[in-house]
């Protein structure tokens, strides 16, 4: 299982994969952070394409196709802001959710942003544990996704998602 797992450094937008998580907010039309430069580098039909979703609760996910991107597709999932309340079920939401529409639309990699660790505010080694946590049970319960990658920008938040990788899977 450790090895369909793998947590890399990288900017999120150049990953030719067939889906790319963004970590969006509830009204799915871009802000900053990962959320800015996905939609930066799909171009604007990205946004065109959001704006009929009708926004996205917390915990939940939606798809769209990946535009100018290298990926084929940009799983849209918004993640709790710290301090909201239950955080960890929502962001456990966040994740299996994301993976689980992968699966419907026959994804077999995925790579994923640190959900919720920038603008939101959840502590980096605790969305790790989570993060790590429910891609596990995931790949337990459903075999169709081959790869699935982490991938982070920073030393800090490499080192903290390589350590919870190798400490949970
Ligand atoms: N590739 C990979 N990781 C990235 C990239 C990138 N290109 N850019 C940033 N990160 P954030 P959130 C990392 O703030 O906390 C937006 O405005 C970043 O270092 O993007 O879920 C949305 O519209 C951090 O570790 O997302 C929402 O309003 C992680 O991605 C709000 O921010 C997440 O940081 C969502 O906040």
């Amino acid at each position: 299982m450790n090895d369909c797992v793998k947590v890399i450094k990288a900017d999120i937008t150049t990953l030719p994969v067939d889906a790319i998580v963004n970590a969006a907010n509830n009204s799915l039309l871009g802000g900053g952070g990962v959320d800015g430069a996905i939609h930066h580098a799909a171009g604007p039909k990205l946004k065109e394409y959001c704006r009929k979703l009708g926004g996205c609760k917390t915990g939940e996910a939606k798809i769209t196709p990946g535009f100018l991107l290298p990926a084929k597709f940009v799983i849209h999932t918004v993640g709790p802001i710290w301090g909201e309340g239950n955080e960890e079920q929502k962001l456990e939401d966040c994740y299996r959710n994301s993976l689980l529409l992968a699966a419907d639309n026959g994804c077999k990699t995925i790579a994923f942003p640190a959900i919720s660790t920038g603008a939101y505010g959840y502590p980096a080694d605790k969305a790790a544990g989570v993060a790590i946590r429910t891609i596990r049970i995931f790949l337990l319960q459903n075999s169709s996704i081959d790869q699935i990658i982490l991938a982070c920008m920073g030393n800090h938040s490499y080192e903290i998602l390589h350590n919870a990788l190798q400490s949970i899977m």
